[in-house]
């Protein structure tokens, strides 16, 4: 039996914010979509789910959308009742019920069971990608699967059509003005820079808004409600919940949650994206636009290591000048401090870094999707289980 035919499970706990779903989400829909899969989603926390998926009923337990199915995950799961998926997918370091892999150790078949890992640039992924993760207790084949920025990695979430979809939007005035329009921005044409501001607080904040407010440059900064958004209605009392605030030739402006699909053309709409965590990041590469990375915080500063991984790959095959001022600007932007500097270096190179973030696509492209990896990954495995039975 092809696995294209058989039944899939990702388990997603979230842990914080939004990425471990944002993650789940668009693999699960591709697989479905794009692979004909049947794929049951389990999260744990519906309420998050829903801020990028309006649809998603917070009330119900089990749910059909997309061509997903979507399970809610919590302490009182029948998992005898629900029954076990042919592959199973633990997302991002989440824990598969103890019930739910005690029946996956009962079955005729075993299921292929995977762990679906936290993305990185570093050099050690390569050597433990694809690696058996051995479950002597329960004779069930684990393995480690991780996305990644190199043809031995499982590649990156993009659905086939992503580019496509991106070049007939910023080929469409008429669809980009009624995007505009839908985040209540009247007059788009007014503004000659267009900013998104996804992130995390930040306490120098005020000196990169002040390098937006030279008087020869009307700028749009949109930020998505959440912790940056609330330090700027502390600093700017009048900027309000959904509200904005014109500060010189600045306009700040704070953006409802968007449905996943609308977040990503937003980054397609903007000029510059300043990105988080491990989703939106990834979606600021395919919108090719110059993007700034906030990479989610760890103790002991372990996250700048997995920050500098990163900046080494991307700014490879960048001009000498061009790399320094991203690494210059990302590494302010990373590790709190005045930003303005930095900011004039890197604003400098803006046209520069435009030009170069399609090459950096394309080569990412090289290395395959990873929902298409994945189904290979796994196809692979079943066929050689059939083989050695
Ligand atoms: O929300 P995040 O900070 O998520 C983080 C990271 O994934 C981190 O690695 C993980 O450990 C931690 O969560 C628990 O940033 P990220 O990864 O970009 O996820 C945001 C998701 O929200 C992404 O799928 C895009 C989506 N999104 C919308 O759908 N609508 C919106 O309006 C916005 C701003 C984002």
């Amino acid at each position: 039996m092809p696995t294209t035919a058989r039944r899939w499970d990702i388990f997603c706990a979230v842990i914080d914010n939004f990425g471990d779903i944002g993650i789940c989400w668009r693999l699960s829909r591709q697989l479905a979509a794009e692979h004909g899969i049947a794929v049951r989603l389990w999260v744990d926390d519906l309420a998050s789910f829903n801020k990028i998926c309006p649809q998603v009923d917070i009330s119900q337990v089990q749910q059909n959308i997309a061509g997903v199915t979507i399970r809610l995950w919590s302490a009182s799961t029948d998992w005898q009742a629900s029954g076990v998926a042919s592959v199973v997918i633990e997302a991002l370091a989440c824990n598969v019920p103890i019930p739910y892999q005690q029946l996956m150790a009962q079955q005729d078949e075993k299921p292929l069971w995977l762990n679906l890992e936290y993305l990185s640039a570093e050099a050690w992924v390569e050597s433990c990608h694809a690696l058996p993760s051995p479950q002597p207790h329960l004779a069930l084949d684990k393995y480690f699967f991780f996305p990644g920025f190199t043809a031995g990695t499982g590649g990156l979430l993009q659905e086939a059509n992503l580019q496509q979809l991106g070049v007939q939007f910023l080929a469409d005035a008429s669809a980009q003005h009624q995007f505009w329009q839908q985040l209540g921005v009247n007059n788009h044409g007014y503004y000659q820079q267009k900013i998104s501001l996804f992130a995390y607080d930040h306490p120098q904040i005020q000196s990169l808004l002040a390098c937006w407010q030279q008087p020869d440059i009307n700028t749009l900064c949109l930020v998505p409600e959440g912790a940056l958004a609330n330090q700027l209605m502390q600093y700017y009392p009048q900027l309000k919940q959904y509200g904005e605030q014109v500060i010189n030739s600045l306009t700040l402006k704070v953006l409802p949650f968007m449905p996943q699909n609308d977040y990503d053309k937003l980054l397609l709409a903007c000029d510059i994206n300043f990105v988080r965590g491990e989703d939106s990041v990834i979606r600021a590469h395919w919108a090719e636009k110059p993007f700034i990375w906030q990479i989610y915080r760890q103790a002991e500063q372990v996250h700048l290591d997995k920050l500098n991984a990163f900046m080494q790959r991307y700014c490879a095959q960048m001009p000498e000048d061009v790399a320094d001022s991203v690494q210059h600007f990302w590494q302010a932007w990373n590790t709190d401090s005045q930003l303005e500097h930095s900011w004039q270096k890197f604003s400098a190179m803006l046209p520069k870094i435009a030009e170069y973030n399609p090459i950096w696509r394309a080569a990412l492209m090289a290395n395959g999707d990873l929902a298409s990896n994945l189904v290979h990954f796994v196809e692979k495995k079943f066929i050689m289980r059939r083989n050695f039975s």
